[in-house]
């Protein structure tokens, strides 16, 4: 079989829709083909031709401690051996369950699901089931993965009613999903009270990652707890980006705001297969098997190998100055891009939380969906391509963040500076 992943991609492509498992991997925004990887170790990727990659992807964001992190792959080669999967309660699932409980200040109890998407999924029909209520309120520019109650963007009215995002949306789905800017605040409160006392919930990432990295505005988090307080209204944060990647805590311990129910993915599973969905207990006492009994079930929710993944990435990074670490790795990056910036008379603007980041194709501040849409796409193609030539791995969309990781070290950001500073050249 050629290595090459041209040829990789075609074979793939015979079998595999598009050749990925994901469309994003695709690289349908940037042109050309993926590489295919052969190996992850710490913060570089090895493709199967041989070629070495500074790693800011790290599969999405699950990677904080880098690829195959020693204590990882030794706690899973122990698990694997004692088997993969029952279908029965294991004592790792409660260990995980208890850790989550003490890291996420909301989360009394928590459910285990496969993916980000399943976790979203589950929270709004449990915010349905609690409420009696239908309508969902979600905002452009967020992503919540794949379930039909988010492929719905803001139809042409004028502000929020739905129309469906991809073929295969009932519009009696869209009709139940509102969708407004992000950071707009006096929107949801028009929404609210246009739809009142029909929105069981407001799901919203507490810092976007599906659009660049974008920040929430002073009081935006806030006046949604205040609306969702005031309605009757569940408050679902979405961190299955910002969940233990802006700190132990994720977003509503750094911005102070507690959510009815928190969505997890990513992070939580260490690499592997795994996210939860959780929050305040009388609520979650309406999962099935209890209470109202909201269904939710999975054949591999809780499995062992993600449960022991999972468990001894959040034991890591519940050490002590874990996320101080993390917090100058990254900010050494964004720093040096925006002198970058500065030495090349560009106005570009990079928004960082954390361990999570974005630099934007379009001059001046970044603060909602609309800003976002003013970038230049063909550049940061472009700029896309030089920066993988180069050795440095992007996610091959201007609406993705970088993600550092701990495995980051002081020579890997010097090489990424000198990458950046040379592809912006090359695309100006
Ligand atoms: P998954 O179903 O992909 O595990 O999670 C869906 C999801 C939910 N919520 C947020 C905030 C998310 O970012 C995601 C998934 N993120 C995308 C890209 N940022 C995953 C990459 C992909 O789709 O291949």
């Amino acid at each position: 079989m050629e290595t090459s992943s041209v040829a990789a991609f075609a074979q793939a492509q015979q079998v595999i829709p598009g050749g990925v498992n994901s469309p994003a991997r695709a690289y349908g925004a940037v042109g050309g083909g993926p590489r295919f990887i052969d190996r992850g170790v710490g913060s570089h990727l090895y493709d199967i031709d041989g070629r070495e990659y500074i790693d800011y992807v790290c599969s999405w964001g699950p990677l904080i401690l880098g690829h195959a992190h020693p204590r990882v792959v030794s706690a899973l080669q122990e698990a694997c051996g004692k088997g993969t999967s029952f279908g029965a309660p294991t004592q790792v699932e409660t260990e995980l369950a208890e850790l989550i409980v003490a890291s996420v200040p909301s989360i009394d109890m928590v459910r285990m699901v496969n993916s980000g998407t399943e976790a979203t999924m589950s929270a709004v029909r449990l915010a349905r089931g609690f409420t009696g209520r239908d309508k969902v309120l979600k905002f452009e520019g967020c992503w919540h993965g794949h379930g039909d109650s988010f492929l719905i963007r803001a139809g042409s009215s004028a502000l929020t009613l739905g129309a469906p995002d991809s073929p295969g949306i009932p519009q009696g789905v869209a009709d139940l999903t509102l969708t407004v800017a992000y950071n707009d605040i006096e929107a949801v409160r028009k929404a609210a009270k246009e739809n009142s006392a029909e929105i069981a919930a407001i799901i919203v990432e507490p810092v976007a990652g599906n659009m660049g990295t974008v920040l929430p505005h002073d009081g935006f988090l806030a006046g949604l707890r205040q609306v969702a307080d005031e309605e009757g209204i569940v408050l679902i944060f979405d961190e299955v980006i910002t969940g233990f990647r802006v700190g132990l805590g994720g977003a509503q311990e750094r911005f102070g705001i507690t959510p009815d129910l928190t969505c997890l993915g990513k992070i939580v599973g260490g690499g592997l297969p795994a996210a939860a969905y959780g929050g305040r207990r009388d609520i979650m006492e309406n999962v099935s098997p209890l209470g109202m009994k909201v269904s939710q079930a999975g054949t591999l929710s809780g499995n062992p190998l993600a449960m022991t993944a999972g468990l001894e990435q959040l034991k890591m990074l519940s050490e002590p100055g874990v996320y101080d670490r993390l917090e100058r790795i990254s900010a050494s990056l964004a720093d040096g891009m925006a002198e970058n910036l500065r030495k090349l008379g560009l106005d570009y603007a990079i928004n960082r939380v954390g361990g999570m980041l974005c630099m934007f194709f379009t001059d001046g501040a970044v603060g909602d969906f609309a800003a976002v849409g003013t970038v230049d796409l063909e550049r940061f193609n472009r700029y896309f391509w030089a920066m993988l030539d180069r050795g440095v791995y992007l996610a091959p969309s201007q609406y993705e963040c970088m993600f550092p990781s701990l495995a980051h070290t002081d020579l890997d950001i010097d090489e990424t500076l000198r990458a950046h500073f040379e592809a912006l050249k090359e695309v100006h």
